[in-house]
């Protein structure tokens, strides 16, 4: 592998709900989750992706005034935090506001299909954008979701949305991929996918994982979701290894430490880190410009 194994990127996950499947209502206070992203931002996250509605199986939508609510204190809290500011939301009103509070990359579980002025907006203000598979919508994805060939189908939707992107005038070079693990999948699907994350690699865009603290890890470990930080490593780990890019994560230190030294063994060589401890704030991995050593 040498040296294209992927520099990787951890983006840390502030849900600002009362619901999120694993921290609902933790951070639903803005002080605390600027501080949460604060914390985040020291254990080495070069991207936070703050969301004010859950997407857990079963979630009801929220409207967007009430998203609105809940992000922007925390968008504006977190502006010069040190890391890149990701909008997780599916309605271009709420990240056009989060454009506006700093927000850089707009990470769209629906894919640009939520809301039909997402594409133009993201277009327009010239930000990137996550598109994510999911089958169906969360109120009722996980209902006996099918696939002939999961990795094939996902991978063609992505394809198809990331054509759909670029003709709305959205550069390609702006558009990262996530193959939605837990979105209208079964166990055996996230594995499958994970298993075969190069055919989505293939497509040549950034890809980005989020297994974070998810289900199908809970199921083969017996753990609840506070307690998946092992099995969450070992699937990041992996997709770097298959050549993921960015990884979704709550338990930001650890993630970050597995995934530099998970590189630095795929490469044969590292990089001094320039994120650090958990007491420091930090520039981001992607800013590194010291030369490897070997
Ligand atoms: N997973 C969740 C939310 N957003 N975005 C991307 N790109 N990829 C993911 O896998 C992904 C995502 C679900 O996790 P979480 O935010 O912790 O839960 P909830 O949706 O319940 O807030």
């Amino acid at each position: 592998m040498g040296d294209h194994v992927p520099e990787p990127v951890v983006m840390g996950v502030v849900n600002v709900t009362p619901d999120s499947f694993s921290d609902g209502g933790e951070w639903l206070d803005p002080a605390a989750a600027i501080a949460h992203g604060h914390a985040l931002v020291a254990q080495g996250a070069a991207i936070l992706d703050i969301g004010g509605e859950s997407t857990r199986p079963g979630a009801e939508p929220v409207s967007a005034a009430e998203e609105l609510r809940r992000v922007l204190p925390v968008l504006d809290g977190l502006a010069g935090a040190g890391a890149r500011l990701s909008i997780d939301t599916s309605k271009a009103a709420v990240a056009a506001a989060a454009i506006d509070a700093g927000a850089t990359l707009v990470n769209d579980v629906t894919a640009l299909r939520g809301d039909p002025a997402m594409a133009a907006l993201v277009a327009e203000r010239g930000c990137d954008v996550c598109l994510m598979h999911m089958l169906g919508e969360p109120r009722t994805m996980q209902r006996d979701p099918r696939y002939d060939d999961v990795v094939a189908e996902v991978r063609r939707f992505l394809e198809q949305r990331l054509e759909h992107a670029v003709r709305h005038g959205i550069a390609a070079e702006r558009v990262w991929l996530d193959p939605g693990i837990g979105f209208g999948k079964t166990i055996d699907h996230n594995l499958e996918l994970l298993a075969r994350l190069e055919e989505i690699v293939a497509l040549g865009r950034p890809v980005v994982v989020g297994t974070s603290r998810k289900s199908f890890l809970g199921k083969i470990t017996g753990r609840e979701p506070g307690d998946r930080v092992a099995g969450t490593i070992a699937t990041n780990v992996l997709a770097l290894a298959r050549g993921a890019r960015v990884f979704r994560v709550h338990d930001v230190a650890a993630a970050r430490d597995a995934l530099l030294v998970a590189a630095a063994t795929l490469a044969g060589r590292w990089l001094p880190p320039t994120t650090t401890s958990t007491t420091t704030s930090t520039t981001t991995s992607t800013t590194r410009t010291a030369s490897r050593r070997s």
